[in-house]
Parts: C-alpha cells; sequence; structure tokens
C-alpha cells in the first residue's frame, strides 16, 4: 500500500478511538453560514496527500446545556453594560457548550466542490432536459453510494438504526442523519434509505412505488414518534431533487427547525409526491422540475455549455433549436441516412420485418395501451430501439456494452450534444430494459412486454406464410391481455376475447404497412424500396430529434409522423400521380381511417385520430403538424437521394426534388434541404468528373 493509502486507512480507523486533531491543519475555509452557525473548511491531513472536509456545526441548546451554563462552574468576562443593559461573555464548561465536527476523509474533488460556497442558479429541468443533459452527468459522475450500502448491509452504522421495514421491494430503514447527533430534538434530522435499489431519484418514481412511499410516511413519521416523543404533525418529510445521492431516500426534520436544504428549489414532501403519482403515474418524467446549480458543479457546466444560461432574446426558442441553428447540417443528415439503414435491414435471421418497421409497430402498440402508462416515453422507447441498427455488430449476437459504446459514439459525432445525450439515455433504458436490467416499473415492464408481443407476431407472421391465417392467435392474445391492451379487463374477467381480436385486427391490418412498398419508388423501378411504415418510422425519429419545443417538451411531432400515412393500410398509396384529387384523398383517408379504429375503444382511436387529423388539417399554428408535413416531404428527398447513391443510375429520382422544391415551411428543414441538394449536387458532380 502506498503512503498515502496507509495514511487514508490509519484515519479511517481512528475515527472511533478518536481523542484529539493533531493530525489535521487548517488549509482554508471552503464555506460558513451564520445563522445556521456551520463552518466548512478543508484540512490538510498529516501523511496523505488527500485533503479531508471538516463540517464544523454550534448545536441547539438542550435543557441540560442550559441549566449548566447557568451554574457557578461557568466563567464569566463582563463586555458593556448601560443601566439595566450587560453584555458577558461567558466560558461554560466545554460539557455544556459542545461543537459537532463531520469529516470527510479522503475527500474528493466533488466533495470539495459541494461544500464550497458558490453562486448558483436555476435550471428548469424538462423531460428533455433531464435525458439530455441531466442524466448523463450523473451517470458519468456520481457521488459514491458506499456509506448508503454499508447501512442496508449493516456493516455501518448498526447502532443507530431507529426503525427498519425489511421488505425489499417497500421498506426502509432508519437512522439520523449525518448532520445530527441524536440527542436534542430541536434539529432533529433522520434519514431513511429505501432497500430497494436503482431508484436513482424523483425522476424514477411512478405508481408502482406509492405503496414504499406510504410506507416511508407514515411507518416514518410513527418511528420517529416512538423514538424521540416528537409528534407526527411536527415531522417534515421530503425528498431532495437533486440530491447528492442518487439512491432514493427521504429526509425527516423537525418542523420548527430551518434544516439545511428545505428550501423550495430543493424539497418536494412526500405527502405531495405521493399525491402528484396518484394523479398521474408518470407526473415526474413529465414534469418540469426547478433546482439550483452551483456554479462550481459539473451540472452547472453541462448546462451552460448548451447555452441554458445564455439570455435569449427570442424566448420562444427551445434549446433544440438553438443547438440545431449552430450545429452542422451535414453531420445531422449523415446521421439521418445512417438511421435509415434501419428501414431496410431486417431485424432478426428469421425473417424480412426490418428494424425501422418493427420498431414503428412497437411505437404504434405503445399509443395503444391504457393513459395511465407514460405512452410518450414507450414510444420514443421503442423508437430507438432501431439505434440497434448502428454500428458493427449485428443485434442476435450483440454485445450490448460495445454495441452502446458504437451507437453512443455514432450519435455524439453526428448530433449536437443535447439530442445525442438525449437519444442514448432512451436508447441505454431500452437496452437495460431488454437485458432485463431494469424493472419494476409499470413503463419497463410494459416496454418489456411490448418486445415480447412484437417478437411473437413476428414469428407468428412467420408461421402465417407457409400456412394462410389459420395459424393460432392464442398466444398472442393472452401476451396482448396481460399486457392491458383494449379489452384485456373484459378477457380478465370473463375470459371475453372479442375485443382483443379486434384489437389484433387492428395490429394485422397496420402491420400491412409493413409490407406496402411506397408508390413513388416503384413507379420508378426502385430496387427492394421501403415501406409505408419504415417511412413512418424515420419521420418518428425525425420527430423525437426536433420538434417545436418552446420550454416544454413535446414528442407531438414524433406521435404525427408515426400515425399519419396509417390509412394507407385500407387505401394503399395515392400519390399525385394516382389521378385523385387533393379533397377526394383527404376525404378517402379519413373515412379508411374512422374504418380502421372503429372497433377500437374510444380514446384509443381518439390517441390515434386526433393526431392523423392534425396532419390533415395543417392549422396554421399548429407547429408541430406543419413541421411533420415538412419531414414528411424531406425522409422522401433524403430516401430518393440514398437510393440515386445505391442503385448507380445517376440522378435518376430528380422528379422527387422538383415536386418540393418550394413546399418545405420551416426554417430547421428548408435548412437541412438546402445542405442535402449541395450534396446531392457536390455527389454527382463529382460522380461526372471520376
Ligand atoms: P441528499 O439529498 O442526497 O444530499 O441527502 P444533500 O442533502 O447533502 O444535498 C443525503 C443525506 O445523507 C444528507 O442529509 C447527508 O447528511 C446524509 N448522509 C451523508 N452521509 C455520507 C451519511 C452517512 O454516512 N450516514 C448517515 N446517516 N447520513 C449520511
Amino acid at each position: 500500500m502506498s503512503k498515502n493509502g496507509e495514511a487514508c486507512k490509519r484515519f479511517h480507523d481512528n475515527h472511533s478511538e478518536r481523542t484529539d486533531l493533531s493530525d489535521l491543519k487548517f488549509k482554508r475555509l471552503l464555506s460558513d453560514n451564520a445563522s445556521s452557525k456551520l463552518a466548512v473548511v478543508e484540512a490538510e491531513v498529516e501523511g496523505s496527500t488527500d485533503p479531508a472536509v471538516v463540517v464544523i456545526n454550534k448545536l441547539p441548546f438542550t435543557q441540560q446545556d442550559l441549566t449548566g451554563i447557568l451554574s457557578g462552574s461557568t466563567g464569566v468576562e463582563n463586555e458593556m453594560q448601560n443601566d439595566i443593559y450587560g453584555q458577558y461573555w461567558l466560558k461554560p464548561d466545554p460539557n455544556y457548550n459542545p461543537v459537532k465536527a463531520n469529516i470527510i476523509h479522503p475527500a474528493t474533488q466533488k466533495h470539495i466542490e459541494k461544500y464550497t460556497s458558490s453562486p448558483s442558479h436555476l435550471v428548469k429541468e424538462t423531460e428533455d432536459l433531464y435525458l439530455g443533459v441531466t442524466l448523463p452527468c450523473i451517470l458519468k459522475e456520481q457521488f459514491s453510494l458506499d456509506w448508503v450500502y454499508n447501512i442496508l448491509e449493516k456493516k455501518q452504522e448498526q447502532d443507530r438504526i431507529i426503525y427498519e421495514n425489511a421488505d425489499p421491494m417497500d421498506g426502509f430503514l432508519m437512522a439520523p442523519d449525518f448532520k445530527w447527533t441524536g440527542k436534542q430534538v430541536e434539529d432533529l434530522y433522520v434519514l431513511a434509505i429505501v432497500h430497494r435499489r436503482g431508484i436513482k431519484s424523483l425522476r424514477d418514481l411512478n405508481e408502482s412505488h406509492l405503496p414504499l412511499l406510504r410506507n416511508l410516511e407514515t411507518q416514518g413519521k410513527l418511528a420517529i414518534f416512538k423514538k424521540y416523543g416528537l409528534p407526527v404533525s411536527k415531522i417534515r418529510c421530503y425528498i431532495h431533487y437533486q440530491p447528492s445521492y442518487y439512491h432514493l431516500h427521504v429526509h425527516f426534520t423537525a418542523l420548527e427547525y430551518d434544516a439545511p436544504g428545505i428550501n423550495c428549489e430543493k424539497s418536494h414532501l412526500l405527502e405531495e409526491v405521493i399525491s402528484n403519482l396518484e394523479q398521474n403515474s408518470h407526473y415526474y418524467q413529465t414534469a418540469e422540475l426547478t433546482f439550483a446549480v452551483n456554479e462550481k458543479s459539473n451540472l452547472y457546466k453541462a448546462y451552460k455549455e448548451i447555452g441554458y444560461f445564455q439570455e435569449r432574446e427570442e424566448e420562444n426558442k427551445s434549446f433544440l433549436d438553438l443547438e440545431f441553428e449552430s450545429g452542422s447540417c451535414e453531420k445531422v443528415l449523415d446521421f439521418l441516412q445512417m438511421i435509415g439503414k434501419a428501414k431496410h435491414e431486417p431485424s432478426g435471421e428469421q425473417w424480412e420485418t426490418t428494424y425501422g418497421e418493427s420498431s414503428w409497430r412497437m411505437a404504434v402498440l405503445a399509443m395503444c395501451l391504457p393513459e395511465t402508462v407514460n405512452r410518450q416515453r414507450l414510444v420514443q422507447l421503442a423508437l430507438v430501439s432501431s439505434l440497434c441498427s448502428l454500428g458493427t455488430c449485428n443485434d442476435e449476437n450483440t454485445h450490448w456494452d460495445q454495441k452502446s459504446q458504437e451507437v453512443k459514439q455514432i450519435l455524439s459525432d453526428h448530433l449536437p450534444p443535447l439530442v445525442a445525450n438525449k437519444l442514448f439515455s432512451l436508447f441505454q433504458e431500452h437496452v437495460d430494459i431488454r437485458r432485463g436490467r431494469l424493472n419494476g416499473s409499470k413503463e419497463h415492464n410494459c416496454y418489456r412486454g411490448i418486445l415480447e408481443l412484437e417478437e411473437i407476431l413476428l414469428r407468428w407472421e412467420e408461421e402465417c406464410k407457409g400456412k394462410g391465417e389459420n395459424v393460432c392467435t392464442e398466444a398472442i392474445i393472452n401476451r396482448m391481455a396481460l399486457l392491458q391492451f383494449p379489452g384485456a379487463n373484459r378477457f380478465k374477467l370473463c375470459k371475453e376475447k372479442t375485443e382483443l381480436e379486434n384489437f389484433l385486427k387492428f395490429v394485422m391490418k397496420i402491420s400491412e404497412l409493413m409490407r406496402l412498398k411506397r408508390t413513388g419508388w416503384v413507379k420508378c423501378q426502385v430496387r427492394d424500396p421501403e415501406t409505408v411504415a419504415a417511412h413512418m418510422f424515420r419521420m418518428g425519429i425525425l420527430g423525437i430529434i426536433y420538434s417545436h419545443t418552446p420550454i416544454r417538451v413535446e414528442v407531438d411531432a414524433c406521435i404525427i409522423g408515426i400515425c399519419h400515412d396509417m390509412a394507407e393500410c385500407i387505401i394503399g398509396d395515392i400519390t399525385p400521380h394516382c389521378k385523385v384529387s387533393v379533397e377526394d384523398k383527404a376525404a378517402r383517408e379519413l373515412a379508411a381511417f374512422q374504418d380502421l379504429t372503429r372497433d377500437l375503444p374510444e380514446t384509443i382511436a381518439l390517441g390515434l385520430l386526433v393526431p392523423f387529423s392534425r396532419y390533415e388539417n395543417q392549422e396554421a399554428g399548429d407547429f408541430n403538424a406543419i413541421l411533420t408535413k415538412d419531414y414528411d416531404k424531406f425522409d422522401m428527398i433524403l430516401q430518393a437521394f440514398e437510393y440515386e447513391k445505391k442503385e448507380k443510375r445517376g440522378p435518376f429520382l430528380q422528379q422527387f426534388f422538383d415536386s418540393t422544391m418550394t413546399c418545405f415551411q420551416t426554417q430547421a428543414v428548408k435548412k437541412w434541404q438546402k445542405s442535402l441538394l449541395e450534396t446531392r449536387t457536390a455527389y454527382f458532380t463529382n460522380q461526372t468528373n471520376v
């Protein structure tokens, strides 16, 4: 062991026997707070190159202290007097005047940052910002959770435990917080740490955690009452966001104590957390949460990097707008072409269905789940599952860690940081669920169910090929019932299958879009052209990458994208060359859409019909509908260029570029179109020169 290692160990081993601080030397003051009588200093430790952080704190007086102080043993020195007023310095017996110190050694740079006073700034974190900035930052660098696991595994602080509910899912353990002596109730501070691992913060909570949270509230308060006599109505319990330690824990403090960290930009009362989740299971995934970040922290730096703290003239502009404005168009186009591979590449050796088509169907399935599930998140997970097609190693034998690394690299090489991080966070979530590493949450269970259902559907479709449609659908129906698709409740009660069968019919009908080749390409004799489903898939991806998000996040454009051509499974892909008027086409599509969704419960049918109608109506203020229309045309010309390159027949798809020359309406897509046209011209000029 190195000298420094030895010094650290010695310091560590001495904690319980320490009687003085002779091996510590004051180095500098990190922060102090007059009102809470707390100072934090950095200290040098004899023989060690690592610093220590020492938190020194004067304690509230207890009755016993006061009795002791007002006694003959206290030394007294007069400072001033005037009339009936006198001021003294009291020098009480040290027993009545203790100062508490918490020592952290070896302290990391992050500890020093945490305790160093520096200006803070508020961040209003949307779901996009959480996925794109906060989550990657937390995953990259956070405080070690060893002390938490030591308590949970009873390796440390065993004698301080005041209550335990040992249930591995809904149980927790309580001990006095590091900041509290465990003596006087005036500054009571108890910490409850949940047994269940993997709940990082408030952002991970959903309805499935309600039993745990209710236990924490009721049993936690009662345990404090029993142990310290503090009435339940005088106990404040709350969760920090952002916390320092990303393993769910709840703070319990005495109501009359202004505990550090009870400020409103940090604390979320447990009662309110429970109530929010009771009303909306995915409240904490989609809510905007505001917190303060310290200028010294990496989280602050990550937000600064995306321009979050820049004063923006156009308030309505989202960070995505800003990122795309400053980023390189060609790289984004490269990425879109790479993901375009998923439109054509089979997702398994046994079937022809491509990654893109499969992701699209899973996204539509997610849209048909009950509203109590965070469907928007599932739609996004389903679409980004197609990122598996990127990189070198194939899905079937994927080494997941390598795949994740490759995907991460490709994303960060091509997309602005916020978008790259957001897509990667979603992809990693998909991978973790697929590998069975995340479980317990309703969303994760549903998503896993969708993945399994998709696989069953793919196998079933293969079987049908040989035998017509007389193949047993029992396994699919059972799986759909488990997933709570429309009709599942009745099925559970009386095994009535009709509604589930209707739903399956709907799924089979829309699945025809996974085989329907787009007419435009067929007419131009493109070999192995994409299907309508594959086209909708990339529109969905475009919608995740960039939609109109002034401050609030919506996956609107993505959902409009995956629904807009659905009626084509009934009326086919009608192009401008098919001699059908625009009005007639719209009327036929609407009728077909209604037909398609007729046997679905109203809420599900509406959930699909509304985005479809928004696309059709193209109302002036509906930016995401207008944007999706641009995406429709842009996906087409990008695809045309991809086919031109693949088929080596020169610019034979010119008509697609001509017909869309002036149709783009949004700034972002106009910019992409311009870049694509330039790239295409350069490509063919080079070809001619060669
Ligand atoms: P947080 O919300 O993650 O961070 O709370 P913050 O309040 O520090 O910003 C973590 C809580 O765990 C804090 O109240 C700490 O005082 C407490 N704590 C930290 N450590 C290292 C320990 C420990 O070793 N034992 C106990 N009992 N509490 C700790």
